[in-house]
């Protein structure tokens, strides 16, 4: 269609202003300080953002309930209520992995119902809800859910890059996300590889084809989010995800004071005060400097990591690999794995690479290129996607590597959680005498173990809990131990990996370790981590305890 270039009727554009949702108390922290914010560092701040008029303050899912029960010997649901009474004002955002819930496989129907159901009657307003496939199958029972709640529903597309991800395929999927009854859009960059320039057509060719508000959500690791958030804005976006500076940039999000600024004056003003963000900032320095004192948060994070322009890899997936390499004494192989994993990830049907499926691409490869054969060795997790366990992806699986993998086994085609069923009477009857809260069979139900030791410290009185007040650095080794030791007590012995076996171990259980750490979001390379599992060695349980820099 010509455009009329002669009438020039408005002089002045029409105001736009853009929706500010703040990071801070979810995703920021997640991705610099591996979510390991307490509800008590929040809390003195909330009346004051409660007064600054964002669009949403984000402040739930992903990560933080793992991080919560695992780490923090907190109640995530307590949290979330704490919020609610504190933001009077303010909508109250999360993120929902779909089928996934806020875990790392399928969970039954009823799980998801009963935590959308919950999840919204705790305090929350918007639900974002995203696929690692994009598969929309996987998102329909918690849409419908959220939407019988009477909460607001936004769908993510889970932004990648490749052949088959064309603008066409896009305006597609934003097609049937508006058609499913979203009431809004996000496009979800976890990796930061939306570059400005492309944004501005994505966003655009997503605009003429629906009719709902659209978010951008990217991270700061490639160094253009900013610009790629500028031009979004211009070509339409509505809403951005931002974070305060002192949490801002690196991994995280592009500083919400910088936005704000930079938009003041022109149509897409957001009206905030930069004075009264400008306190919220000096509020959370002392904890950023808490957090760089102690380890947590590691100066390598807040600066550009060209590679994941150079090779189109999640940044944080890249250091996964160093550290899984140096763990095998095979750093002379990284270049072999990075050409590798494009070749397992069309071979997975070129899924984008976001939890669970990075780490599954990414094993994967590691795995053929230290066996020296491809898929002479599979992950259960690679079994599993090929088996059709976590849905369909754009392009279909290489039939070989498939037939290879998983021999003569019928792959499903069907929604995965078709098969799975429901369970929630079961898991209320396991947990009764340690329940105290309609929400603790949804913890269970999502991270069994986890929660069952989060029961049990709560009856205790988290002893635990002024040793978890000392540094990061020396809390947790010990804290691992501890546990280990009280299991033994009241359950089966469990024999304790020694650190050479512990080492062999990891290969093998990578995509675990990776799973509870990574949780959705980057895994800074150079953060110190401890992770402690289970598995079961010539048929005996035995434990474990991984610490790596
Ligand atoms: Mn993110």
């Amino acid at each position: 269609m010509a455009e009329n270039m002669n009438v020039q009727k408005n002089p002045e554009p029409a105001k736009r202003p853009v929706g500010i949702v703040e990071t801070v108390l979810r995703d920021a922290h997640q991705s610099l300080i591996a979510t390991r914010m307490t509800t008590e560092e929040m809390l003195p701040i909330v009346p004051k953002m409660d007064k600054v008029g964002y669009h949403a303050v984000e402040c739930w899912g992903g990560a933080t309930f793992d991080a919560c029960l695992r780490f923090l010997n907190e109640d995530p649901w307590e949290r979330l209520r704490k919020f609610r009474d504190g933001f009077k004002n303010t909508k109250l955002q999360m993120l929902f992995r779909g089928q996934n819930i806020l875990g790392y496989n399928h969970y039954p129907d009823d799980v998801v119902e009963y935590f959308v159901q919950k999840s919204i009657a705790n305090g929350i307003d918007i639900i974002r809800i995203f696929d690692c496939f994009n598969d929309l199958r996987n998102l329909k029972t918690a849409v419908d859910a959220s939407k019988r709640e009477k909460g607001e529903v936004q769908v993510a597309l889970s932004y990648t890059l490749g052949d088959a991800y064309t603008l066409d395929y896009w305006k597609d999927i934003a097609k049937r996300i508006e058609d499913m009854g979203a009431d809004s859009i996000c496009i979800k960059d976890m990796a930061g590889l939306l570059i400005p320039y492309e944004a501005e057509r994505l966003v655009r060719a997503i605009k003429e084809e629906t009719s709902i508000p659209l978010e951008m959500h990217t991270h700061y690791t490639s160094g253009v989010a900013s610009m790629t958030y500028l031009k979004s804005i211009e070509a339409g976006a509505d809403y951005i995800d931002t974070a305060i500076s002192p949490f801002a940039l690196g991994t995280s999000q592009p500083a919400t004071e910088v936005l704000v600024k930079t938009l003041e004056g022109t149509p897409y003003d957001t009206g905030l005060d930069i004075n009264l963000l400008s306190e919220i900032a000096d509020y959370f320095l002392p904890i950023r400097e808490k957090y760089l004192k102690n380890g947590r948060m590691n100066p390598k994070v807040l600066g550009v990591d060209i590679n994941t322009l150079k090779y189109q890899v999640p940044g944080g997936m890249l250091s996964n690999l160093v550290s899984q390499l140096k763990d095998q004494h095979a750093e002379d192989k990284f270049y072999d794995v990075l050409k590798e994993i494009p070749r397992v990830r069309e071979d997975m049907g070129m899924p984008p690479l976001v939890t669970p499926s990075s780490q599954i691409v990414g094993t994967q490869a590691v795995m053929n290129v230290l066996f020296g054969e491809r898929y002479k060795v599979a992950t259960k997790e690679t079994k599993a996607l090929l088996r059709g366990e976590y849905g369909r992806t754009v392009r279909p699986f290489n039939k070989e590597v498939q037939k290879k993998v998983i021999g003569d086994t019928e792959p499903i085609t069907c929604r995965p959680a078709d098969l799975i069923p429901n369970e929630l009477p079961k898991l209320r009857e396991e947990i009764k005498e340690w329940a105290v809260q309609d929400e603790d069979v949804l913890s269970y139900a999502l991270f069994p173990q986890v929660a069952m030791d989060f029961f049990k410290a709560r009856k205790a009185g988290f002893p635990e809990k002024k040793a978890a007040e000392k540094p990061a650095e020396t809390k947790e080794a010990p804290k691992a131990e501890e546990k280990k030791e009280e299991k033994k007590e009241e359950a089966a012995p469990v024999r304790k990996l020694s650190p050479d076996e512990t080492s062999e171990l990891m290969i093998k259980t990578v995509p675990h370790v990776l799973f509870c750490e990574l949780s959705g979001g980057f895994f800074p390379e150079g953060v110190p981590v401890s992770f402690e599992g289970e598995t079961t060695v010539n048929g005996e349980a035995a434990s474990f305890t991984v610490e790596r820099l």
